[in-house]
């Protein structure tokens, strides 16, 4: 069984099989390309699972923060909607559960509301000065974070410190050679983090046995997603 010392990319790999949020298939993905796998947040959904996600992020924001990729004074973690706001409310929840941190959380709305406060945000407001996190579930090619940013930036004079994923698929963009998470650490010059990484993700399930001591990964799949990242890995 998985204790604290187990590495966190295992523990991770652990959690996704278990929840259901790992598939192997054949999907077709935003960017058009045909994947043998598939990460689905959406498999988090209920309390526990949810929690956990949200225990997750936070031990991975929190051992940035100890290592300076992160600063520790972060105002509030937004998530763009939909699949970002549980993200935001888990992890911040966590953060301050686990971790003792003052922490808001913000998001967007998709709809414009032309009633009330009017406003396209929830959550903490984004004031000028503050330090804010971006959560998001998975990057493949960086389009959802690409739209979000000018975003946040039109509310408040803000400094975006970082983006937290939990599966960086590192596949590369179309027109260029580097993954999208280094692309967009370049383009917006903040730090991407991930609780684990497409590689990872198969070297830990390729350890795992089920009880008849079979490994989980059949040799099929294990040689299709490898010559998936042979073609789109970067
Ligand atoms: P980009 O916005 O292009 O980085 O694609 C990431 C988004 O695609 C995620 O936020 C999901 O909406 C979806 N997605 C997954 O959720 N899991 C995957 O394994 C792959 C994708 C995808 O379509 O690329």
């Amino acid at each position: 069984n998985k204790n604290a010392m187990t590495p966190l990319d295992e523990r991770f790999t652990e959690f996704l099989l278990e929840s259901g949020a790992l598939k192997f298939g054949d999907f077709t993905l935003k960017s058009g390309r045909r994947s043998p796998y598939f990460i689905n947040a959406g498999a988090f959904n209920d309390g526990r699972k949810i929690a956990t996600l949200g225990a997750f992020y936070a031990e991975k924001i929190t051992s940035a923060i100890a290592n300076g990729t992160l600063p520790e004074d972060i105002s509030t973690i937004f998530g763009p909607a939909y699949k970002g706001i549980p993200l935001a409310v888990s992890t911040s929840i966590a953060l301050t559960s686990m971790y003792g941190m003052q922490i808001g959380y913000t998001f967007d709305r998709k709809e414009k509301k032309d009633h009330g406060d009017g406003g396209i945000l929830v959550g903490t407001p984004l004031e000028d000065g503050m330090k804010v996190l971006l959560v998001d579930d998975v990057m493949t090619a960086g389009t959802a974070v690409r739209e979000v940013v000018p975003k946040l930036k039109a509310e408040a004079n803000i400094e975006i410190i970082g983006l937290a994923l939990s599966v960086d698929r590192m596949e590369k963009t179309k027109d260029a050679d580097v993954s999208a998470v280094e692309s967009i650490q370049k383009e917006f010059g903040f730090p991407v983090i991930s609780i684990v990484n497409v590689r990872q993700i198969f070297a830990a399930a390729s350890r795992m046995v089920t009880l008849d001591g079979t490994s989980l990964l059949d040799d099929d799949t294990r040689k299709r997603a490898d010559d998936y990242l042979v073609h789109y890995g970067a």
